[in-house]
């Protein structure tokens, strides 16, 4: 694997969308493995998260317009290694998660690789285990993928995901870009990772608002997924991937 010291180029590049983290940065940033850069996607953090993450020595984009979907794909935008890889910033996921990830979509075996959540202990509120089964049962008879979580973990190769065109730029920009990858024929896989009570106040499942959102914005992809794929027709075919 490359190093990013030295001056060699990263080989993976890992967006973190960052709104108001500066309690997980520190730990965050240090848990990446070498030869993952990260790119830290400040989305209009008051809490110094942005000056933080470049005194840690992070790239840092910023994003004025809010939204998970503006600021991961202001990363995306903003990366220049083969791979690029997705981490929240709340110190919920372990970046290390993303070796074993590297590994299947370098060897071919995946071209889009999810971190399917185990969550420990207090990491997550019932009603957002509950809509997150039930969205992976729907998105296992959509497609056929034996997904058991929409991660928000997860690394795929650069080109292949600029060509996903993603547009959503709120929630619905990871069930997007697994929608958009499925049709594309890429081969999506999970692996299993822990998943961490987060560091912080809840942003999303913690707050009436934020879990609205997320059903709004997952549900407009699911109808729009829906309106593309007439009832009972095959998932696409293999082969056409990236
Ligand atoms: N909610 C939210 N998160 C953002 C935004 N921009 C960037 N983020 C970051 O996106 C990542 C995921 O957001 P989280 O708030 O952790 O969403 P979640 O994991 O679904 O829910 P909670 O951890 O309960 O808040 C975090 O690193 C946020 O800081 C935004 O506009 N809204
Ligand atoms: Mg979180």
């Amino acid at each position: 694997m490359k190093e990013t010291t030295g001056g060699t180029a990263p080989l993976v590049d890992v967006v973190l969308p960052c709104l108001d983290e500066a309690g997980a940065l520190p730990r965050v940033l240090a848990a990446l493995p070498a030869g993952f850069r990260a790119i830290v996607v400040d989305n209009g953090s008051t809490d110094g998260s942005g000056e933080l993450a470049a005194q840690l020595g992070a790239v840092v984009v910023r994003e004025p317009r809010r939204g998970f979907g503006a600021a991961a794909h202001a990363g995306l935008l903003a990366a220049t290694a083969d791979y690029v890889a997705f981490c929240d910033c709340d110190g919920s996921l372990d970046p290390a998660g993303l070796v074993p990830m590297l590994a299947l979509v370098e060897s071919g075996r995946a071209d889009l690789v999810l971190g399917a959540r185990k969550p420990r202990r207090g990491a997550w509120p019932a009603h957002a285990r509950v809509a997150n089964a039930w969205l992976a049962w729907r998105l296992r008879r959509m497609t056929g993928v034996p997904l058991t979580d929409l991660g928000p973990l997860r690394l795929a190769r650069r080109g292949a995901l600029l060509s996903l065109d993603l547009r959503d730029r709120r929630s619905g920009y990871p069930l997007e870009m697994f929608l958009a990858a499925h049709r594309a024929g890429w081969r999506v896989t999970e692996i299993p990772v822990p998943y961490l009570p987060r560091t912080g106040r809840s942003k999303v499942t913690g707050t009436v608002r934020g879990t609205l959102t997320a059903v709004k914005d997952m549900s407009a992809q699911l109808a729009a997924a829906r309106s593309r794929t007439p009832a009972g027709s095959p998932p696409a075919a293999p082969g056409a991937g990236p």
